[in-house]
Order: C-alpha cells, then sequence, then structure tokens
C-alpha cells in the first residue's frame, strides 16, 4: 500500500508522500520538488518534467504543455479552440471526437488523446514517487479544480488508469488544501460549539478557485467554492507579452507573434519578470539576446506598470470571493482566517485585492506550493488501511446542481426531478421511487448550463432493465440510487424492484408514476478506511433476490451511457502503448547508458596511459592502445554515433580486452585497487 498525492498542476506538479510517520513533499531527479506539466516527444525517446521543459524552445511543435484543460471535452469546444491558438504544438480530433496532440515520436507523425498525454505525465510521478518509496506505488490522490464537470474527472480517472495508478480519490485542489490546514489544529471548536469557518484561496498559472469551509474537532466541511476558471497567473503573462510586443513592433519592426520560439521565450522572460516584480516594485529590465533576426532586445517595467497593464485581471479577484459568502451566507465577521494558496497569490496586487474585501490580514502559513499535494497525501493516509492516521471526516460538496429527465406515460409528458442541489454535500447517495410498468430511461444533467463552463448539460443516461408490471398489472416500485461518488462523479448506481407477495396492491400506485419521491439514503463514505471502488455494471447485473417479510427487492441491472465517456478497448490500448513507449525509453537509455560507458572508457584509459599506467607499458604498447583509443573515439563520432546497445557492449569488451593484451594484469589490479581505496578514503 503506498500513500502518495499527487498535486497534477496546470504548470506545475508536486507529490506528497507518507514516510516515517509524516508527510513530506519528496524531491525529483533533479532534486526538484517542483515537475513541470511537460512532455518532450523525439525521435527515439521522450522526456518528461524538468527534462521536457528544457526543450519548450528547442523542440517547439513536439514539446506538450498547458493541456490540462483539454481533458473531458471534444474538439470542438470552444474552450479547446481558444486554447489552441495559445499553444504551439497542434490539437488534432481523435476518432471519438475528444481533443488529442499531433505530435512527431519515433520519427512518425502521432495522436495521443489527452488521457495519454496525462497518463505520461502521472507515469512519471509515479515513478519519482516509486524512487522516493523504494517500493512500487500504485495507490494515490490526484488533486483536480473544484469546478471541473463529470466527463473532465472521468477524463482524469483515466488517464491514471493509463499510468497505471489506483487513483483512491480525486479530491478538489481547495479541499485538498483545507484538510492540510485543518488536520494537525490542535484547537477547533467542539462538535457542539459553532464551528471555525475558514477561506481558501487558490491562484494557480491557469485558475482561480476560492472555498469556505466549517471546521470542528475532527472535521470538515466545504460549505461553498467559486472559481474563475479563466484566471491565472498565465493571463498576467499574457498582458506582459501582448504589451511587449506591441512595443517591440515599433521599437525594432518585429512581429514576434509570427515566430513560435521568439514568443515562447518572451513568455518564459515575462514569467520571470512578472514573479520578480512581485518582490520588487522599482524599474526591472527585460533582456534578451538574439531573440529575432539576430536581434537583442530590451525593455523594462516596474510594479505599478504591471497594474496599470492587467487592472482588469485584478477586478475579477473580488467576484468570486463575494459569491463565496453570498453562498454560504456568511458576513465578513463569521471568517476566521483566509488562508492563500498556489503561486499567482504572490502578487501584490492580488493579496491587496483579497484583504481589500475581506478587510482582514490574509494568512500564508500554509506552504503554497505544496499543500495541494500534501493534502491529497493525508487523504491517501486516511482511505490507507495501512497507514494509522488521525481521524478526521472531509464533507465536500456537488459543485453544481443536477437534474434526472424521465419520459412518463402520460400524454407523452417528461417528469424532472433535481436530485442534487449546488453545493449539496458529497459523498452522498439517494433513492429514488419510481412506478414503472417497463425499463426506462434516466437522463442526467447539470441543471443550470449557465453555472457550469462547460458547453453540455448533459452527464448520462441510464436504463434501468428487466422492469415489467406486478403479477395483478400494477406498476412495479423501483427504487433507484443516485449517487455522486467520492471522486466527486454523479451515477444511477443502483436499481431495484420491489415485488408484492401478496395482491392486495395499493391501486393508487399508478397515478403515481410521474411523481418519483426520493429519500437522503447516506452521506455514504465520509471517513472510510477502505478504497471505494466504483459501482461496477457487473455487480448491478446481479439478481439478488433479498426477501424481506412481503416483498422481495430483486436488482435490476442498468445500462450507462455517459457523455464523453472513454470506452473501454480504448482505454485498454492507451494503456498497453503507455507499457510500449514505457519500455521504449528503458531501453533507448540503456543503449545511451551503453554508448556513454565506451566514452567513458576511452576518456579514462587514456588519462591511465598518460599517468599511472606508464611505469610498466611499453612505447610500442603505448603506441598501439593511444591509437586504439583515438579510433574509437572517431568511431563514437560517426558509425558508432547510433547503435544499437549490444554493439557498445561489445566495443567496450574489445577495449578491456586490449587493456589486458597490452598490459600485465596484475599491475592493472593494483593501480585500480589504489584507485579505489584513494576514493574511498576521499569520500
Ligand atoms: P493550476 O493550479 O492552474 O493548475 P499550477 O498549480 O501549476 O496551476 P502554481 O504552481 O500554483 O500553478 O502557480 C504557478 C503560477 O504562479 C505561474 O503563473 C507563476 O508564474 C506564478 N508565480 C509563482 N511565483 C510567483 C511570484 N513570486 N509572483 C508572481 N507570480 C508567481
Ligand atoms: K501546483
Ligand atoms: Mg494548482
Amino acid at each position: 500500500m503506498s500513500v502518495v498525492g499527487i498535486d497534477l498542476g496546470f504548470l506545475n506538479c508536486y507529490i506528497a508522500v507518507a514516510r516515517s510517520g509524516g508527510i513530506e513533499t519528496i524531491a525529483n531527479e533533479y532534486s526538484d520538488r517542483c515537475t513541470p506539466a511537460c512532455i518532450s516527444l523525439g525521435s527515439r525517446t521522450r522526456a518528461i518534467g524538468n527534462a521536457a521543459k528544457s526543450q519548450i524552445v528547442t523542440n517547439v511543435r513536439n514539446t506538450i504543455h498547458g493541456f490540462k484543460k483539454l481533458h473531458g471535452r471534444s474538439f470542438d469546444d470552444p474552450i479547446v479552440q481558444t486554447e489552441r491558438i495559445r499553444l504551439p504544438y497542434e490539437l488534432q480530433k481523435m476518432p471519438n471526437g475528444s481533443a488529442g496532440v499531433k505530435v512527431r515520436y519515433l520519427e512518425e507523425e502521432r495522436p495521443f488523446a489527452i488521457e495519454q498525454v496525462t497518463g505520461m505525465l502521472l507515469a512519471k510521478l509515479k515513478e519519482t514517487s516509486e524512487n522516493a518509496l523504494k517500493k512500487p506505488v500504485a495507490d494515490c490522490v490526484i488533486s483536480i479544480p473544484s469546478f471541473f464537470t463529470d466527463a473532465e474527472r472521468r477524463s482524469v480517472m483515466a488517464a491514471a488508469q493509463v499510468a497505471g495508478l489506483n487513483c483512491l480519490r480525486l479530491m478538489n485542489e481547495t479541499t485538498a488544501v483545507a484538510l492540510a490546514y485543518g488536520i494537525y489544529k490542535q484547537d477547533l471548536p467542539p462538535l457542539d460549539e459553532k464551528p471555525r469557518n475558514v477561506i481558501f484561496i487558490d491562484m494557480g498559472h491557469s485558475a482561480y478557485q476560492v472555498s469556505v469551509c466549517a471546521f470542528n474537532k475532527g472535521k470538515l466541511k466545504v460549505l461553498a467554492t467559486t472559481f474563475d476558471p479563466y484566471l491565472g497567473g498565465r493571463n498576467f503573462d499574457e498582458a506582459l507579452v501582448d504589451y511587449f510586443c506591441e512595443e517591440f513592433k515599433t521599437k525594432y519592426k518585429i512581429n514576434v507573434k509570427e515566430n513560435s520560439r521568439a514568443l515562447l521565450r518572451l513568455y518564459q522572460e515575462c514569467e520571470k519578470l512578472k514573479k520578480l516584480m512581485s518582490a520588487n516594485a522599482s524599474d526591472l529590465p527585460l533582456n534578451i539576446e538574439c531573440f529575432m533576426n539576430d536581434l537583442d532586445v530590451s525593455s523594462k517595467m516596474n510594479r505599478a506598470q504591471f497594474e496599470q497593464l492587467c487592472a482588469s485581471l485584478f477586478t475579477r479577484v473580488e467576484p468570486p470571493l463575494k459569491a463565496v459568502m453570498e453562498q454560504a451566507n456568511l458576513q465578513r465577521e463569521d471568517i476566521s482566517s483566509i488562508e492563500i494558496v498556489g503561486g499567482a497569490t504572490r502578487i501584490p496586487a492580488v493579496k491587496e485585492q483579497i484583504t481589500k474585501f475581506f478587510l482582514k490580514d490574509i494568512s500564508t502559513t500554509l506552504n503554497a506550493d505544496e499543500a495541494v499535494a500534501r493534502g491529497c497525501a493525508l487523504q491517501c493516509a486516511i482511505l490507507s488501511p495501512a497507514f494509522k492516521v488521525r481521524e478526521f471526516s472531509i464533507t465536500d460538496l456537488v459543485p453544481y446542481s443536477i437534474t434526472l429527465r424521465w419520459k412518463t406515460s402520460f400524454e407523452d409528458g417528461t417528469g424532472e426531478c433535481e436530485v442534487f442541489c449546488k453545493n449539496h454535500p458529497a459523498p452522498f447517495s439517494k433513492v429514488i421511487t419510481f412506478h414503472k410498468k417497463e425499463p426506462f430511461e434516466l437522463e442526467a444533467f447539470y441543471t443550470n448550463l449557465h453555472e457550469v463552463p462547460y458547453p453540455d448539460p448533459r452527464i448520462g443516461s441510464f436504463t434501468i432493465q428487466n422492469v415489467f408490471p406486478q403479477s395483478d398489472g400494477d406498476s412495479s416500485k423501483v427504487k433507484v440510487k443516485v449517487r455522486v461518488n467520492i471522486h466527486g462523479i454523479f451515477s444511477v448506481a443502483s436499481a431495484s424492484v420491489i415485488e408484492k407477495q401478496n395482491v392486495e396492491g395499493d391501486h393508487s400506485d399508478a397515478a403515481m408514476e410521474t411523481e418519483a419521491s426520493f429519500k437522503n439514503e447516506s452521506k455514504d463514505d465520509v471517513v472510510c478506511r477502505k478504497p471505494i471502488s466504483a459501482p461496477s455494471d457487473k455487480q448491478d447485473r446481479l439478481n439478488q433476490t433479498i426477501k424481506k417479510g412481503k416483498v422481495k427487492s430483486i436488482d435490476l441491472p442498468i445500462q450507462s451511457s455517459l457523455c464523453r465517456q472513454l470506452g473501454q478497448d480504448l482505454l485498454n490500448s492507451y494503456i498497453e502503448n503507455e507499457g510500449k513507449m514505457i519500455m521504449q525509453d528503458k531501453l533507448e537509455k540503456e543503449r545511451n547508458d551503453a554508448k556513454n560507458a565506451v566514452e567513458e572508457y576511452v576518456y579514462d584509459f587514456r588519462d591511465k596511459l598518460g599517468t599511472v599506467y606508464e611505469k610498466f607499458i611499453t612505447q610500442e604498447d603505448l603506441n598501439k592502445l593511444s591509437a586504439i583509443l583515438e579510433d574509437t573515439e572517431n568511431w563514437l563520432y560517426e558509425e558508432g554515433e547510433d547503435q544499437p546497445k549490444q554493439i557498445y557492449v561489445d566495443k567496450l569488451q574489445e577495449l578491456k580486452d586490449e587493456r589486458y593484451d597490452h598490459l600485465d594484469p596484475a599491475e592493472v589490479e593494483k593501480v585500480e585497487k589504489y584507485i579505489s581505496e584513494a576514493m574511498s578514503w576521499l569520500n
């Protein structure tokens, strides 16, 4: 059992793990705790994370980044089309209509679905955590924005599967932060007292999220969440880029936007400048050498100018703050603390907007970069039976209200029922009772599309099968369980028919058909120590019969058709392909290592010939060996530049054999022993 939390950021990913009793954020092979959400495809191998980031400017069209918003969307989705304009690599419509990327990989033009792209990134993060924990990792908790719809959530779940991860929970980013804040707090009010209300604010690279949570001893409840899904650090970068592009047009007569490489460099420099301006209000320089047409460009900016330039962006900070207070029905004085995380909250003007609204100082006690990952790892620890952690109950919420619609047999009408209102506690199950004589279909959709940052209200349709009239011709009473699960995903989880054993039926049942009555079943799985598996169709198809006095309940099969759902076959092919690519990367790495070994041997041997071997080698042997080394070196740059691994392995062996052919093995051994002892002494 592994305990791993992953902050899957638009720009930056972080991993936290449970190790030696505590939660810690871990570093990758570059000793960096931040892994860039970036993948670079090459002719032989993939680079993921830091290695890929350095290729953004050099391998422009095959380096993928900024893809978090493509999940669960069709290629024609307006958001996908907006993102597409910004991206320096090509997007492509996949055969199922969803958005994918088109890049060159292994000397071939290749499409990758978004689940594959995020799958690659997650596989890298998995590997990093395996290296840190020194054991295989599967179980984890992954963060997502609280505003993600079902299609987006399911797409991230699929990506986790592609990476070989078992995601125990998709956790809303601000909820993860709330858990990281609350779990160690010793002074939370007792259960029977007024809770402590805390505001959590996360502004990352691509989005801005706010939530308000109520804390009591051992529990947290999310009261409301609000967001601007299109406001983040990148908008400020864009404002700077636009400004300098205009300036350079007149100053240098260059059109930066026509040159994707120059544009990417300008983005990088503007991001740096933006960060510097957070710490420094005076004029700061922007210098880029050999920018375009061998031209060096330079300019400057100060914080006041920046704030003026981004004035319209800063006005977007307040509305979600106002909305969250309204939704939770709270006043400023009800708020104990305001906690901010996410890189872009470091911008002074963003902080000012928040302080101005709450008339209160903001707290920066949480680690702005790592709190999301830490919260996810804590949640993973709570869910893991193998790990002992303080009991802490987390109640999240349903971000958008959900309605069910079905056909009624009367006047060709339709019935409708809002099953979850906005901000309803989640995870949660409810049972709705229908009176039906035949199989029926339930359509689930978002009630108020204008609240949802997604173009399609449909969630999915669910057909309740095997429904027949009672033996007396009456409608059957069908109980349908709907739920929003631990990932925040809606489903019709199960259905059963109540069969009357005696015939003295209630004849008014038929008249009730249009009305579905429902009851709240349970706030299920809020504190759970076992991973909850999503309800499988197989389970639903088990026609289990439970005899209960005079009635028996028979489970009914449900056929679900979810919007933008990845089919199992496609998912399997992605899983298989990821395995192949991992193998290809591994083979390529081994090949490279074998080649490097030859190169190193040549240098090391030459070095020793001139020093330690000199005393016991004849001039003739020395000349021969030097020639061999020179030949090998030349070979490495020419014919041997690009050979299969075995060729290098053989080459290395040849060199080793030559050494013993021309040198006294006993002497060589003595020298090697002496060197290794000296090295260990130095260490
Ligand atoms: P998202 O949450 O949207 O998925 P993310 O989690 O990858 O994105 P973060 O790592 O929280 O994003 O934040 C990255 C953003 O914060 C970048 O735009 C970066 O430039 C910005 N940022 C980081 N440090 C500073 C700073 N000192 N001043 C201004 N901006 C900063
Ligand atoms: K992040
Ligand atoms: Mg983030």
